[in-house]
C-alpha cells in the first residue's frame, strides 16, 4: 500500500494533528498493520491503522461489534479498579462520521486504535519474568470477561479451535493437493494422521459437559500482549479479533505453544526446538494467579493436554495452508508455512515425552 493511499485512508479517521508518517508495523500473520504518526501542537500522537483481513474475517461488521463491546466492558472494569483504560485495553478511534471502522469503496475495512506508547511486544521470551507477566495478563483478561454476556458475541471465525474440524480440513486439502505439494511431505502427513485421536481430546470434554465454555481470547501468543517499558508488567492484551466463547485450555495451550518453545515459530533448525518445562511452570503459575481460582479441577487436569492439542492444531493449520498454496497466513519466504508446521510437530513430539512431568508441575501449582 503506498503512502498516498495510507494517508487518504487514515485521513478519514478523527486523528489529532497532522499526519507525517505511515509505516508497516509488527509481526502479525493476519491483518495489514501500519503505524501512523501525527504532529500535534504540543508533540506527537501515534496510532495503529489496520486493514482487516477479509479472507479470514468474512463479516467485519460483526468483528467490530464484538471488539467494541468487549473493549467498552474492559474499559469500565479497568477504570473501576483504578487502572488506566487508555493503555490497558484497545481504544478505537472513530471516523469523522463517528463510525468505529471505515468501509472503503473497494470493499476493504479499516480501523484505527491508539498506539500504546512506552510499551513493547515480544516475539520470543527474552526474560522469564515477561512470560510470567503475560500469563497473569491473559488470566486476568479472562477473569475480567467472566461475566460478559457471551450470547452477544458473534463467532468471528466459525470452528476456530474445533480441532477435529481442522483435521477434516487438512484431509480435504491433502485429497485435493491443489499445488502438488503432498509428495514433498510424507513424514509430516504421517505425523498428523497417526495422531487423529488427539484432535478430540478437548472437544469431547466440552460436548460431554466436563469442561465449561468461557469467553476466551483464543490467540494468546506472546506478541498479542504489550509490556510497559518502565514497570515491565504486561499491561494490555491486544488482537481481540478472536475473542469468542471457548475453552480456557485454548488460551493456556496457545501461550505455551508459542512462548514456552525454545525457538521461534518458524525456526528451520529443528534441533533448537523444544518445550521448556521451566517456562511451562512459570506460565502455569502466572495463569493460575491471573485466573484467581476460577479454573475447575477438570480444566486444571487438562492444562498439559491443552498445550499439546493447541500446538498440534496450529501445526495442522500451517500444513493445510501450505498444501492449499499459502493463502491464510502471511508468509515471508518459500516454504514458510511448512517450516512453521515442522516446529509445531517437533514441539508436540517433545511435549508428548514431557507430559508426565507437565502433569506433576500442574499438580504442584494447584
Ligand atoms: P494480527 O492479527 O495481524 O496479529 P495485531 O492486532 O496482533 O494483528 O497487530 C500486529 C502487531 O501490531 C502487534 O503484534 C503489535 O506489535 C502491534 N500493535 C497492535 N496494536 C497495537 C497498539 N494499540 N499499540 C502498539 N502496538 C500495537
Ligand atoms: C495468527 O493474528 P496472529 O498473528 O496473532 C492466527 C492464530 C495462530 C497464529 C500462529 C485469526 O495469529 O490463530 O495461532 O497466527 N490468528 C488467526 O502464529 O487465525
Ligand atoms: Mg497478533
Amino acid at each position: 500500500m503506498d503512502q498516498q493511499n495510507l494517508y487518504r485512508v487514515a485521513g478519514q479517521f478523527s486523528l489529532e494533528g497532522e499526519m507525517i508518517e505511515a509505516v508497516p508495523y509488527g509481526n502479525g500473520h493476519i491483518n495489514d498493520t501500519y503505524r501512523i504518526t501525527c504532529r500535534t501542537k504540543d508533540g506527537m500522537r501515534r496510532y495503529i491503522l489496520q486493514k482487516m483481513n477479509r479472507n479470514v474475517f468474512v463479516r467485519p461488521e460483526e468483528l467490530m461489534e464484538n471488539e467494541c463491546g468487549v473493549t467498552e466492558w474492559l474499559r469500565k472494569k479497568i477504570t473501576e479498579q483504578g487502572g488506566d483504560a487508555l493503555r490497558e485495553t484497545l481504544n478505537y478511534v472513530p471516523t469523522h462520521d463517528g463510525a468505529p471502522y471505515l468501509k472503503e469503496a473497494d470493499g476493504e475495512y479499516w480501523r484505527v486504535v491508539l498506539f500504546i506508547e512506552n510499551a513493547s511486544c515480544y516475539d520470543l521470551v527474552e526474560k522469564d519474568e515477561d512470560f510470567y507477566q503475560s500469563a497473569v495478563a491473559f488470566g486476568r483478561f479472562q477473569r475480567l470477561l467472566a461475566d460478559y454476556p457471551a450470547d452477544t458475541l458473534h463467532e468471528t471465525i466459525p470452528d476456530f479451535h474445533n480441532t477435529p474440524d481442522r483435521l477434516a480440513k487438512f484431509e480435504a486439502a491433502l485429497q485435493s493437493d491443489v499445488c502438488g505439494r503432498a509428495k514433498e511431505i510424507p513424514e509430516e502427513i504421517r505425523f498428523v494422521l497417526e495422531r487423529r485421536s488427539l484432535t478430540h481430546v478437548l472437544t469431547d470434554r466440552l460436548q460431554d459437559g466436563t469442561l465449561p465454555l468461557r469467553v476466551t481470547h483464543n490467540d494468546t501468543k506472546l506478541n498479542n500482549v504489550m509490556f510497559d517499558n518502565e514497570s515491565g508488567k504486561a499491561i494490555c492484551v491486544i488482537d481481540l479479533d478472536t475473542v469468542m466463547p471457548g475453552l480456557s485450555l485454548y488460551d493456556f495451550g496457545d501461550s505455551i505453544r508459542f512462548g514456552a518453545s525454545t525457538a521461534a515459530e518458524d525456526e528451520r533448525d529443528l534441533s533448537k526446538v523444544s518445550c521448556s518445562l521451566r517456562l511451562f511452570e512459570l506460565y502455569g503459575k502466572g495463569y493460575l494467579e491471573g485466573c484467581a481460582g476460577a479454573l475447575t479441577d477438570a480444566e486444571l487436569e487438562l492444562l498439559p493436554m491443552g498445550a499439546i492439542v493447541m500446538t498440534f492444531e496450529c501445526g495442522i493449520r500451517f500444513l493445510t495452508d501450505y498444501l492449499e498454496g499459502d493463502h491464510y497466513f502471511k508468509i515471508h519466504r518459500e516454504g514458510h508455512n511448512l517450516d512453521r508446521a515442522r516446529t509445531q510437530f517437533r514441539l508436540v513430539a517433545d511435549m508428548e515425552k514431557k507430559l508426565p512431568r507437565m502433569k506433576e508441575i500442574v499438580d504442584s501449582l494447584r
